[in-house]
């Protein structure tokens, strides 16, 4: 049984699919343990994408996970990591296959739809960057 953070992302939340992709994760097998609408802080975007710091895109990537609400999750399943990836689809909604989140919600690479963990060594710091352990069940 693994663990992974999602977030539903700014484009996704303004569109009003939050909905309709929690349900992609329960319809696959991926249990939601924890979520929260919330509002990112600067500070917040830029401690939590501190790894891409040094990408061009980095700025305006804060910006954009800042520029609305978003909604973290908890994801539990076999072999969840992986399978949020698959759930996903490509960074870029133009190269996702068909039928995965970002071919189905998304734009753009800049507006695509969600974050997922991209290991189970990542996804750990990150739940951990988000919820408390009484918040995951
Ligand atoms: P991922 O979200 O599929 O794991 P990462 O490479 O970890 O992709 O990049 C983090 C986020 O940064 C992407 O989801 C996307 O929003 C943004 N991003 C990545 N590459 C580019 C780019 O080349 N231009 C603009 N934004 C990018
Ligand atoms: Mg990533």
């Amino acid at each position: 049984m693994e663990q992974t953070l999602s977030i539903i992302k700014p484009d996704a939340v303004k569109k009003g699919v939050v909905g309709k992709i929690l349900d992609r994760f329960e319809t696959n097998g991926l249990r939601i343990a924890a979520t929260r609408k919330m509002q990112l802080s600067q500070a917040d975007a830029e401690a939590f994408y501190a790894v891409h710091s040094h990408r061009p895109f980095f700025k305006d990537l804060v910006e954009f996970m800042i520029s609305g609400p978003v909604v973290v999750s908890v994801l539990e399943g076999e072999n969840a990591v992986l399978k949020n990836r698959e759930l996903m689809g490509a960074t870029n909604p133009k190269e996702a296959a068909a039928g995965t989140i970002r071919a189905d919600f998304a734009e753009s690479i800049d507006a695509n739809a969600v974050h997922g963990s991209d290991s189970l060594e990542n996804a750990k710091i990150e739940i951990e960057f988000f919820f408390s352990k009484r918040e995951i069940c």
